[in-house]
This record gives C-alpha cells, sequence and structure tokens, in this order.
C-alpha cells in the first residue's frame, strides 16, 4: 500500500525559553484514502549558535516560516510517498533554494523532516528508532547530564564556561545512568549551597544550576558530586565539559576572554588550560575546546589526550558533512556533536552520523538550549546507534527525551544493551 502525505500543518508553539519556535504536524493516507499516520515535531534553537550552521528562520521569524510551509512546501510535499524521506529531503533544499535554507528555514525544514519520519513510522505502526534503524536498534545512548552552567545559557555572575556535564560512564542500564545524573545535579545544589551564600536556586537555560562561582569552583563542585553519587550507585560518574569556546573568542584580540577571572588566554594557553583541566578533573569529555575555525587547535588537544578523552565539536562542525570531513582530514576530533537543526533535514543529519562512525569518531546526539517537549532525537540516537546523548538532566522539556529514553529501554526489555564507547 502507498501510503503518501495527505497534510503539512504548521503551528507556531512555545519553546522552554518561551521564544517562538515552529512545529509541524503531518498526516499521511492509505490506499483507500483512509488515515494511515501521524508525526508531529517541534524544531528547537541554539542561543551558543555555531556561525556555520543554517539559519533557523528567515526574516519576518516563524510567521514567515508558516507562510513559506503554506504557501511553498505542502503543495509540493502532498501527494509524495511518505517512506521516500531522502527525496522529501531533497525538494526541501530544491524548494528553499539556499545552501543555509535562510528563505524558509532550517526550523520549519528540520520540523517538517522530522514530522515525515515519525509519520512514516506510525504508518507501518512501528516508533520511530525502530523504522530509522530496525532489528539492530537495541543500544541506548549514555547521558551526557549538564548539572552546572553558565555562559551564554546563564547569568552574569556565573561561570564563564558554559556546561559543566555528569557521565554515567559505569552504568548497565539507561535508566540507572538517568536517575544518576539526576542525583547529581540535587547534589551540585547542595554543594553550591555550602559555596555560595548567594545562591537563590537559579537555573540557566538547560535547568542546569547557575551559581556565583568561578569556573574551577564550580568543576570543583561537580567532580565532588560525580564521585560522591558514583560511591552511591555504586559505577563510575565522571565530569565532562562543553567549554562553548567560540562565545569566549574574541576575534580581534585573538584570545579568549574569561570576564569572570579577569582572564585571556591565547591559543596557546587555551590548550594548556584544557589539557591541564582533562587531568586534574579527569574529564571524559570536553566539547568545543577551541573556537570555531581553530582545526588545528584541536587537532593538537586530539593528538596529546584523545586516547584518555573524548574531544568533541559542535559549533566547529556544525552537523556538517563538509566540516566533519574537513575535521577528519585534520585530526581535529574523536566524537561530532550532532544537531538536526543545525543542519536542517534527517537525511543530511544521518549523513553527518554515518561519516563520524566510518572515522571512528563517536556521534554524540543532542538537544539546544532553547527546547521543547519533543522527544525526536531520543528515537534518532537509539535508530541510529549513538551512543552519547545530551539532553540535560531535569525541566520538562529534557526530561521529555529522558523518558522516552526509559520507555524505550522499558520495550527492549531483555535485549536493551548501553551504547558501545570506544
Ligand atoms: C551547545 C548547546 C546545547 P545551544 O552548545 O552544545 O547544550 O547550546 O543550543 O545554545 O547552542
Ligand atoms: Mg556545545
Amino acid at each position: 500500500m502507498r501510503v503518501v502525505i495527505k497534510s503539512i500543518i504548521p503551528c507556531k508553539v512555545l519553546d522552554s525559553r518561551g521564544d517562538p519556535t515552529i512545529e509541524i504536524e503531518v498526516v499521511v493516507r492509505g490506499g483507500r484514502g483512509a488515515k494511515a499516520g501521524f508525526g508531529r515535531a517541534a524544531a528547537p534553537s541554539g542561543v551558543s549558535k555555531g556561525k556555520h550552521e543554517v539559519i533557523a528562520f528567515p526574516e519576518g521569524g516563524v510567521d514567515a516560516s508558516i507562510k513559506k510551509v503554506r504557501g511553498l512546501i505542502a503543495p509540493k510535499l502532498i501527494g509524495v510517498a511518505v517512506s521516500e524521506q531522502e527525496k522529501i529531503d531533497g525538494l526541501l533544499h530544491e524548494l528553499d533554494g539556499t545552501s543555509d535554507f535562510s528563505k524558509i528555514g532550517g526550523n520549519a525544514a528540520v520540523a517538517i523532516s522530522m514530522a515525515v519520519a515519525k509519520a512514516a513510522a506510525s504508518a507501518l505502526g512501528k516508533p520511530l528508532y525502530r523504522y530509522l534503524g530496525g532489528g539492530r536498534a537495541i543500544r541506548l545512548p549514555y547521558p551526557l547530564g549538564n548539572v552546572l552552567g553558565g555562559g551564554a545559557h546563564a547569568g552574569k555572575m556565573a561561570p564563564d564556561i558554559q556546561e559543566f556535564i555528569a557521565m554515567p560512564v559505569g552504568a548497565k542500564r539507561f535508566t540507572d545512568a538517568a536517575f544518576a545524573n539526576a542525583q547529581v545535579h540535587k547534589k551540585v545544589k547542595t554543594l553550591i549551597e555550602a559555596k555560595d551564600m548567594t545562591f537563590t536556586g537559579g537555573k540557566g537555560d538547560e535547568v542546569a544550576w547557575a551559581p556565583n562561582l568561578n569556573n574551577l569552583d564550580a568543576l570543583e563542585v561537580v567532580t565532588r558530586a560525580c564521585e560522591e553519587v558514583a560511591g552511591e550507585v555504586g559505577f563510575e560518574v565522571r565530569p565532562a565539559l562543553d567549554v562553548a569556546s567560540s562565545s569566549l573568542y574574541d576575534t580581534r584580540k585573538q584570545k579568549y576572554v574569561y570576564g569572570r577571572g579577569s582572564v585571556s588566554r591565547g591559543g596557546g594557553e587555551q590548550i594548556d588550560f584544557i589539557l591541564g583541566l582533562i587531568e586534574t578533573y579527569k574529564l571524559f569529555y570536553v566539547e568545543d575546546p577551541l573556537h570555531e575555525e581553530d582545526f588545528d587547535g584541536f587537532a593538537e588537544l586530539t593528538r596529546k589526550v584523545g586516547k584518555r578523552c573524548l574531544i568533541c565539536g559542535d559549533d566547529i562542525f556544525v552537523t556538517n558533512v563538509g566540516r566533519i570531513q574537513k575535521g577528519i582530514k585534520a585530526g581535529a576530533a574523536n566524537a561530532v556533536l550532532i544537531k538536526p537543526n543545525q543542519i536542517g533535514t534527517l537525511s543530511d543529519t544521518l549523513a553527518a552520523v554515518k561519516l563520524a562512525k566510518k572515522h571512528d569518531y563517536v556521534p554524540v546526539m543532542s538537544h539546544r538550549s532553547g527546547e521543547t517537549p519533543d522527544e525526536t532525537i531520543a528515537h534518532l540516537a537509539v535508530g541510529w546507534g549513538c551512543p552519547l546523548i545530551k539532553t540535560g538532566v531535569a525541566g520538562g522539556e529534557r526530561v521529555a527525551k529522558l523518558n522516552e529514553l526509559i520507555r524505550i529501554e522499558e520495550k527492549l526489555g531483555a535485549k536493551a544493551k548501553m551504547g558501545m564507547l570506544r
């Protein structure tokens, strides 16, 4: 039975920051016109965006995107077989006609692309992860949990580093891992209260605590919380960071400006600083240790510590196969952050995951700082076999993904395994 797209319905909805974003519903019909399936997906949005990401919304914002979906996209996609994901994603590129989705908006494109996949899965009566990954989709990702935050996600007195993360690397089950991260989050609050007398329980955009602490004090707190929780749960929990260095980098001065400590670091000093943190705190993972154009700096760091720490590129790669390819050539990293709305379609996102895997770069599925309760990335991580997912620890829009992964683990039962780390 040929299942085709019957309607594509855009809607302006709220994200977790209270900003508008786009949600898409795709309805498909089967042979006799009966409704055969349905998919709904919403696009997230970043605040510490990479320079080379596609444009989230065209001039005119979400409303302009919605007009384009109604007037330009929907008429061309209605009647197309919903299983033809690549063709549909190709049509999105064609109808947009730019290299960065600046006409229809990358967020409209990604929401359509994800809703199409969900509708196709629903028409077959399959969960999305099974539709995407078949019988091999049995591995749950390890959750990277942002427990303390600063940078662009938090207020002025918070640390310069954007995300201080817990990684429950010894967990045997996803559910145990997710609850271990929640425990670290709680413990971090108690430890902050002992250090920061002004702390009023403030949180940043991803629901990580945002205290008045400098970078090293914050890292001390998170490392101690990880160790204490490890003792309680009986498996290893390690600290990790997203430095989000492009946000710290002053291109004119060619220095990383750490406003809190009134310190500026040149490229070499930044590498030494990060190397020191990796050694001292046994960091499991460091994302964006250097700014988005410094392929050589990334390569130097990866050469020096890549065997014992994951060096992950976010802004430098922006889920773009061209940039990942450049990184692979330079030996710039050993992990790639995967954010579907950085590139605009599921087919392009899958190409990035495949390229990463082929070259032993760990693909890390990721949320954005501005999220909705959309749970699609949970399915993408399992369906495409990403061994890590970064999706926060607490807050409805973060928990939506974690709980979906818990449900998937439950459904898989004895077959469920954890992702394969290197
Ligand atoms: C990041 C993300 C998500 P944003 O830098 O990795 O944690 O932040 O969505 O603001 O780009
Ligand atoms: Mg990042």
